[in-house]
């Protein structure tokens, strides 16, 4: 029997938009209201936390609604990873807990989460479902105005990325989804598949920037093209 094959699966604000999440690049997308300087770097908490926090605490609030589930695309990555014999690495963008409610378990927030909160002073980081607020104080080391949205802003060093590394490395499939490929590290994940020999798949609405990069690209809404991609896969293996 052939050796169990390893895939490393990429999404981004795409996978969610069909659940009511905003992306960030479309036309209706989070950057045409407010202004990455303002609200997505270090830079813009130290000046107007306030702002920040509030940005963050109303995308909370809707992320924890009765609106918002997981949609047909992130259960049929979380059916898949339960009946397939090899690795599988799930490397997310976005910072809801769509795919863990939808039952994905090898899972790597790269960007943070959302429904976290980290301190800014001793790095403790706690359950956060509720408003963060500037004098929130921290329940490790009890200082107040350091607690901040356990994600990742411009010119920040995402998370685990030793492991996703590892991971592309020794992939055989990389299949990127619902990412414009605007933003990096994420956006050069498949140079270094396709460096490690893997075959590349995009499955995007439409041609993202890095689009030439991938073997095999398929368009459409993710909500219909991830049950059929990965059921086939399920079905008929990598062949
Ligand atoms: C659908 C769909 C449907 C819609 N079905 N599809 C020059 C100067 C300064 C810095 C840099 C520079 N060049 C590069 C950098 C680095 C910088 C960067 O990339 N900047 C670029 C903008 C140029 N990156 C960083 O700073 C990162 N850190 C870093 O690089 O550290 C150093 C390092 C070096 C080497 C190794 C490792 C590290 C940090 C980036 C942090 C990004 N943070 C954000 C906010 C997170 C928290 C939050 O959510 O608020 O992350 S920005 C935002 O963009 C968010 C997303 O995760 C990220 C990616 O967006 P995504 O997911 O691709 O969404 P969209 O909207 O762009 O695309 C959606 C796609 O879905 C579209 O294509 C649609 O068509 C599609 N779609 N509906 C399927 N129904």
């Amino acid at each position: 029997m052939a050796e169990p094959r390893s895939i490393v699966v990429l999404t981004g604000a795409g996978i969610s938009r069909e659940s009511g999440l905003h992306t960030f690049r479309d036309a209706d997308g989070i950057w045409a209201t407010v202004k990455i300087e303002d609200v997505a770097t270090p830079e813009a908490f130290r000046r107007n936390p306030i702002r920040v926090q509030e940005f963050y605490n109303t995308r909370r609030r809707k992320l924890v609604s009765n609106e918002i589930a997981p949609n047909p695309a992130h259960l049929a990555l979380a059916e898949f990873e339960a009946g397939w014999p090899g690795a599988f690495l799930l490397v997310t963008q976005n910072i809801d807990d769509l795919h863990e409610r939808a039952g994905s378990r090898n899972l790597i927030h790269m960007h943070g989460e959302m429904l976290k909160a980290r301190c800014d002073r001793c790095g403790n980081i706690v359950e956060c479902r509720a408003d963060l607020l500037v004098e929130t104080p921290c329940a490790a080391c009890g200082e107040l105005g350091v607690m901040r949205p356990h994600v990742v802003w411009f010119g920040e060093m995402p998370f685990e990325m030793d492991r996703i590394y590892a991971a592309l490395e020794a992939c055989d499939l990389f299949v990127s989804i619902g990412t414009s490929g605007n933003v990096y590290p994420a956006a050069g994940f498949v140079q270094s598949a396709r460096m490690a020999g893997a075959r590349t798949v995009e499955l995007n609405l439409e041609p993202s920037e890095g689009a030439t990069l991938f073997e095999e690209a398929i368009y459409g809404p993710a909500g219909t093209l991830v049950p059929d991609w990965f059921g086939t896969l399920a079905r008929d293996g990598m062949a």
